[in-house]
């Protein structure tokens, strides 16, 4: 029985590799007089290294302007990551990146029927809170019954800790949460951590191979095009009671067919 809904922030909530991060760090470096830039399609090879700091420490490596000291190089990526990060809130605040389709309705679900929520992320806590106040408002954690960051959990995911420490925050096990993530590192994550996983396809993980969720499909707005499919046949996007089926079809998969309409919120 799910107790809580475990939320990803980056690519599930929004396209915020694509449309904030990424912007942000382009700006970052032209501010900084940096001498390098990221493409899109770099950037999508960069997210294979989690945390925003981190992958730019990866990506000195490569960079002939970059300093060889490792000293500097971590002073660099330090003031290049703080001002990415003023400049990825004030991109939230422009309005450029809305929640994904279905996300609001999804949560409303959740509000509705009780049943719990966390953030369960490995970005920084301040970019959690621009996203989330320019879209739910000033008391967007009042919605949430726990919220993980990176400053909760350091360990960046495919480590488990951030799911690890959301379980332990809740009191629950494994079994009772239900996560939703768009990358392969957060599947990975959570599935590490015994949680299973919906996985809702970003701009950068389209194609990525992600075998072990309970169910994958495009955007939590359409019922259309989800593995296993959706039986929504009533809605035309991805709903709470949807996510409950799925969880119960991984582990009881004859019974949860014979008395899902017994069991399940009516929504
Ligand atoms: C997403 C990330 C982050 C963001 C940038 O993590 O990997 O690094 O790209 O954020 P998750 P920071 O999938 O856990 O949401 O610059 O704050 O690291």
């Amino acid at each position: 029985m799910i107790r809580a809904i475990l939320w990803d922030v980056d690519g599930t909530l929004a396209e915020t590799e694509r449309d904030g991060h990424l912007v942000a760090f382009n700006r970052a470096f032209e501010t900084l007089g940096v001498a390098w830039r990221w493409s899109e399609a770099r950037y999508g090879e960069l997210l294979a290294v989690a945390g925003g700091r981190e992958r730019l420490l990866h990506d000195m490596r490569s960079q002939a302007s970059a300093p060889t000291d490792g000293a500097l190089q971590v002073a660099l990526a330090g003031r290049i990551h703080r001002l990415k990060n003023q400049l990825y809130a004030a991109i939230v605040r422009t309005g450029a990146l809305p929640l994904r389709a279905g996300v609001a309705e999804l949560l409303q679900d959740c509000a509705e029927a009780g049943m719990r929520m966390a953030i369960v992320t490995t970005t920084s806590a301040a970019n959690v809170d621009a996203l989330l106040r320019a879209h739910l408002g000033a008391h967007w954690r009042s919605r949430f019954a726990a919220v993980l960051c990176a400053e909760q959990a350091p360990q960046k995911k495919p480590d488990p800790q951030v799911y690890l420490r959301a379980l332990q925050a809740l009191r629950l096990q494994p079994r009772q949460a239900l996560a939703i993530e768009d990358a392969p590192a957060g599947v990975a994550a959570a599935r590490a951590a015994g949680v299973d996983v919906v996985a809702v396809r970003s701009f950068y993980f389209a194609n990525a191979e992600i075998a072990a969720a309970v169910a994958v499909g495009p955007s939590l707005g359409s019922a259309r095009g989800w593995r296993p499919a959706s039986e929504a046949a009533d809605t035309q996007r991805i709903t709470l009671r949807q996510l409950i089926q799925w969880h119960r079809l991984q582990h009881a998969p004859a019974r949860a067919a014979a008395s899902s309409d017994r069991i399940l919120p009516s929504r």
